[in-house]
């Protein structure tokens, strides 16, 4: 069956492609894109209330809140459409769950069974011991399937001679309770009908598991959200456990799954074998969704531009100070290695560095930052007054050389120059970090 959800994967990359290469945008241009988004939302069976939500959030963002310095609108709204998502799908890549008990549940062939053994040989490989317990007698040949995956992790599997799924469970936590994860592997249907709810409900009852992960294959459709919303009552569902994801883009089924239930994605299936296993993480993910490669590089951007507003105000008035100085080396750092903030930068690519210039420039930055860590408050705010004596203080607190200290003040002294010259004009709030990186030696 091919899903309609084939079609998120493309529409949204088509309406990026338009938010990226858009020219201006305004008002009226975010509410056509989030009428674009929203279409594409609907297409991909993501329910309707659940979108016009969506929309709703983003346009309240977009149009009220600031746009942060140094991103566009266009791409201030990716953002936006970014961290709505996020907020739905989780926002941290799952912690290896310390949790006991684990129950996984899920429809007929929706991939509980493979994904429980990828889930132990995850742990196995973490170092911790799990065991399996077979529950669905449903199905004939499904304990046997759970033994064969157990066998080859070495990781032991219980199973039930006589095919209760109730005894088998009280079986397993008894003889596995030892172990530090047991993992129970319960039966499918084609629907959730009564025989399966009153099944789940009472191993539930028995297992008491700390975490009940629901698998929900990426391409499944409307379903999802009532899907989803049923099990929730039955069992209560703390993860949801995305299978299939290989091959598609498709997420529709997993958005529903987490906006209804408020369980979080948690983990990933890429594939048949046992190794096709991801943790959750949301900028894999929603990139994924987006159909966009470099969702990393435009977040890392607007982490780039944390730099305070008040910061930006006083750079711009020509009164830039020492601490100005040490938060926007420490924002630099905080973006990674040098190379890799100097690729985002249009043109540096095209550098020709000699080697262990940018090495040599992020341990100068690491010195900076102590330096002017062994200067007092009112130095840092009024540079000007640090004479020689003060200079000789300065270097023997730091351990750096008087030279450094001087050298400091000097890149200092020449940037707030800089900086002064270029004050109000149009550009600078975004060109700030770039004049940094020139000021440090950098041709761009
Ligand atoms: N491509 C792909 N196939 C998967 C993935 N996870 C599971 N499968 C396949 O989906 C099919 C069903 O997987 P099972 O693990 O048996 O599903 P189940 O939920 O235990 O099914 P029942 O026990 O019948 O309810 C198998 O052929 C698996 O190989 C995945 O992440 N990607
Ligand atoms: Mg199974």
């Amino acid at each position: 069956m091919i899903s309609m959800l084939d079609n998120l994967g493309k529409g949204l990359s088509a309406l990026i492609k338009k938010l990226v290469t858009g020219t201006t945008i305004d008002k009226a241009s975010v509410e056509q894109l989030l009428k674009d988004l929203r279409r594409i939302l609907l297409q991909a069976d993501v329910d309707a209330a659940m979108a016009d939500e969506l929309i709703a959030n983003i346009l309240k963002q977009c149009l009220e809140q600031k746009i942060p310095a140094g991103l566009t609108l266009r791409e201030h709204v990716l953002k936006t459409i970014y961290d709505e998502l996020v907020k739905l799908l989780g926002k941290a890549p799952a912690k290896l769950v310390d949790k006991k008990r684990i129950m996984f549940i899920g429809l007929f062939g929706s991939g509980k069974t493979t994904s429980i053994a990828k889930l132990a040989r995850y742990y196995k490989k973490k170092g911790k011991r799990s065991a399996l317990v077979a529950l669905d007698y449903h199905r004939p040949a499904a304990p046997q399937q759970l033994k064969q995956l157990g066998d080859q992790l070495k990781v032991p599997v219980h199973i039930n001679d006589s095919k209760d799924p109730y005894a088998c469970a009280k079986e397993g936590l008894e003889k596995f309770g030892k172990y530090d994860i047991i993992i129970f592997d319960t039966a499918g249907r084609n629907a959730l009908d009564k025989e399966l709810a009153d099944e789940l409900k009472k191993l539930g009852e028995i297992i008491k598991p700390d975490e009940v992960l629901l698998t929900i294959p990426a391409d499944l459709g409307k379903v999802a959200r009532k899907q989803s919303e049923e099990f929730n009552k039955l069992v209560g569902i703390t993860g949801v456990f995305v299978t299939k994801m290989d091959g598609t883009a498709k997420a529709g089924g997993a958005l529903a799954a987490t906006s209804v239930t408020g369980a979080k994605v948690k983990f990933i299936g890429t594939g048949e074998k046992l190794e096709d296993f991801e943790l959750y993480n949301p900028e894999r993910f929603v990139s994924r969704l987006l159909g966009l490669g470099d969702l990393q590089t435009l977040l890392e951007k607007a982490k780039e531009t944390d730099m305070k507003e008040e910061t930006i105000e006083k750079i711009v008035e020509g009164k830039f100070t020492l601490t100005d100085f040490y938060e926007q080396i420490e924002a630099m750092q905080k973006m990674g290695p040098m190379s890799k903030v100097l690729s985002m930068v249009p043109g540096a690519g095209m550098m020709k560095l000699p080697k262990g210039v940018i090495e040599k420039q992020e341990q100068k930055m690491k010195n900076y930052k102590h330096i002017i860590n062994s200067m007092t408050k009112e130095e840092r705010e009024n540079p000007e007054m640090i004479n020689a004596s003060r200079i000789k203080r300065v270097a023997k607190g730091s351990g750096r050389p008087e030279s450094d200290v001087r050298e400091l003040l000097n890149q200092y002294k020449q940037m707030k120059k800089l900086m002064r010259s270029l004050g109000g004009q149009a550009g600078l709030k975004r060109g700030a970090f770039k004049n940094l990186a020139k000021q440090f030696g950098f041709k761009l």
